[in-house]
């Protein structure tokens, strides 16, 4: 029901009833440390030898990177942040016309992650967009603000041509041909997340979202860049914070590139924290596999004695099969794996 949103009512000095994790189940901030060396590419570096060398380093290292000079300009990426604020301060009975709780609506306005399932609530609002192909979805998108659904396809359109870009270079990193996981993920789908969290009265009692990996291709986040909010996980064991940069895009791997990639690229654990003093939002495009996509690991990555880690499914069976879980159990992919 849309008086769920969070969005729509003033918080008070405690979390209500719902939000508030068991003891062992809490970001632990005191625990949070910086990371001077998180990967940050520079796309517009004339050497793309070592662009690509180092985009490949971070996907097997940190399994996410942030890159400048990615072509988009910072007039676009304010105008997107400031559309998308303009969006969750509509009047409550503005958002209710687009309120859903169910997953499968591909426009829709919700909160937390799949309130019909889960036991304890996230502190988050969401926008779920699907943005391609744009002339089939654009119609049905907010008309409120007016310039949402110019500004917002123009960053779609410019998104997507990065993803591809990044993708192209992500296989010649793996030693593929260039077009590889292009051409494995077929026609792919874009959706967007633009991610709202409130100001929280206990930050420190849950999350905006809890941990989680991707279950797509490639996550391109457009972040807020005056509060932080997202922290990753390295080596299993030690939560980072990635902390806004001015004008950079943070670039994490979703769970298809870890199939395709044999396990050597990680689909990265990552979470969204939330702050007692600002409101933070944060704004996430997805490509996904067309639902007919076959993925499995490339034949190129298993020769040499390289057993396959996983085997082939489509992607319309991992779709659905991610869904049906909570968000934060254990990494979907590992349902998928064994011989080819
Ligand atoms: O808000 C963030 O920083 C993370 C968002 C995210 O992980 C998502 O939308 O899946």
């Amino acid at each position: 029901m849309a008086n769920q949103l969070l969005s729509t009512v003033a918080h008070r000095d405690t979390l209500p009833e719902g939000y508030t994790r068991p003891e062992n189940d809490r970001p632990q901030l005191a625990d949070v440390v910086t990371d001077s060396n998180i990967p940050l590419i520079d796309l517009a570096s004339p050497d793309k030898h070592r662009v690509i060398a180092e985009i490949d380093q971070a996907c097997r290292t940190y399994g996410f990177f942030q890159i400048i000079n990615h072509g988009i300009s910072e007039e676009l990426l304010e105008k997107v942040m400031a559309v998308g604020l303009e969006f969750f301060r509509l009047p409550p009975e503005e958002k209710a016309k687009l309120y859903s709780d169910e997953p499968s609506k591909k426009i829709r306005l919700s909160t937390s992650f799949n309130v019909r399932k889960e036991t304890v609530h996230n502190w988050r609002d969401y926008l779920r967009l699907h943005c391609h192909p744009l002339e089939e979805f654009v119609p049905d998108w907010p008309s409120n603000p007016e310039t949402f659904k110019e500004i917002i396809s123009t960053y779609c359109r410019e998104v997507r041509l990065l993803g591809l870009r990044l993708l192209g270079a992500i296989s010649l990193g793996l030693g593929l041909e260039e077009d590889y996981i292009e051409n494995v993920l077929g026609e792919q789908e874009q959706h967007m997340a633009v991610n709202y969290y409130p100001r929280c009265p206990e930050p420190d009692l849950t999350y905006g979202l809890p941990k989680h990996t991707d279950p797509n291709a490639l996550t391109i986040l457009l972040m807020d860049p005056h509060v932080s909010g997202l922290q990753v996980l390295k080596d299993g064991a030690q939560w980072i914070a990635v902390d806004p940069r001015p004008n950079a895009l943070v670039v994490n791997l979703g769970d298809q590139l870890q199939a395709v990639s044999n396990g050597a690229y990680k689909s990265v654990w990552h979470r969204a924290v939330v702050n007692a003093a600002r409101e933070r939002l944060s704004v996430a495009s997805f490509l996904c596999p067309c639902n007919s996509a076959v993925i499995g690991p490339a034949d190129k990555l298993i020769g040499d004695g390289d057993e396959p880690v996983y085997r082939s499914y489509t992607y319309d069976e991992y779709y659905k099969k991610f869904w049906s879980r909570n968000l934060d159990q254990d990494h979907c992919l590992e349902l998928f794996t064994g011989q080819k």
